[in-house]
């Protein structure tokens, strides 16, 4: 049995299944890990979605900002932006079922065996990997509770937080969580988020989440997506950048989880 993490999809339904091929990918033996942003911007994520979701037990996929932003316009909660391509899951005959099993995935996956843990963005360093998992249990709870809704159009109002504070109230830790696993790119020494900077390069006072000089979660390996920039790069031996810009015209990469070996498709 193989099991291989494959970063941001968005919608790249073709290369994702040449990667596939590549990889010799068989549901029933292998498992799939996706880590989030598994549509938006890309020409086909209906069949990307209908797809992972019959993949069933044999994939794994956390939650990015782009599905969450999916699951927000479906609810009616934000209006879509003029570069979604999410209008055909949105007019499917099976959209309920796609935005419901879309809603009861993990913002962390953390595999006890393999010991590694993906995310769609990131860790921030100033939590362990015990309460990152916790604040994942906490958001992933919210999600699926019966308000959801109200929950996540406070995660899309646009106001100031961004540092992390446990004395923060509920809705706005959960506000931060998400913004931790699902947008993170630079943030600084206590935590604090800048995420209008989508380059490689820090400003002043800010780092890559997992560029300090030490942390409790550096001990851990985990596996992210979501910047595209890095090139798959991070300086961190057991810290895995896997977005290699395939919606963006770069490649679609798989890591192999047991041997971290690369394996990759252009995108054209
Ligand atoms: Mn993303």
């Amino acid at each position: 049995m193989a099991v291989y993490a494959i970063g941001d999809i968005q919608g790249c339904y073709d290369p994702f299944r040449r990667l596939l091929d590549k990889i010799k990918f068989k549901p029933g033996k292998d498992k799939l890990w996706i880590a989030g942003d598994m549509v938006n911007r890309g020409p086909d994520s209906l069949a990307t979605l209908r797809f992972i979701k019959s993949l069933g037990d044999d994939c794994i996929s956390v939650l990015g900002n782009h599905d969450l932003h999916l699951l927000a316009v479906a609810s009616g909660i934000r209006p879509a932006k003029k570069k979604d391509t999410l209008g055909p899951i949105l007019n499917a005959p099976d959209c309920d079922e796609l935005i419901h099993w879309l809603r009861y995935r993990p913002v962390l996956h953390h595999d006890k065996r393999l010991d590694i843990t993906m995310v769609h963005a990131g860790i921030p360093p100033i939590w362990t990997i015990k309460q990152a998992r916790l604040y994942a249990e906490k958001l992933e709870q919210a999600l699926q509770a019966n308000d959801y809704r109200e929950l996540l159009s406070y995660l899309f109002t646009n106001d100031k937080l961004n540092t992390w504070d446990k004395a923060l109230t509920r809705r706005a830790r959960l506000k931060m969580i998400t913004a931790y696993f699902t947008r993170m790119r630079f943030c600084d020494e206590n935590g604090k988020l800048d995420l209008e900077n989508k380059t490689a390069y820090a400003r002043k006072d800010f780092y890559p989440w997992f560029q300090f000089p030490d942390s409790p979660i550096y001990k851990e390996t985990i596996v992210f997506g979501h910047w595209a920039a890095l090139e798959g790069i991070t300086g961190r031996k057991r810290i895995h950048a896997i977005d290699t810009g395939c919606v963006w015209g770069g490649e679609m990469t798989a890591l192999n989880l047991k041997n971290f070996q690369r394996t990759s498709v252009p995108a054209e």
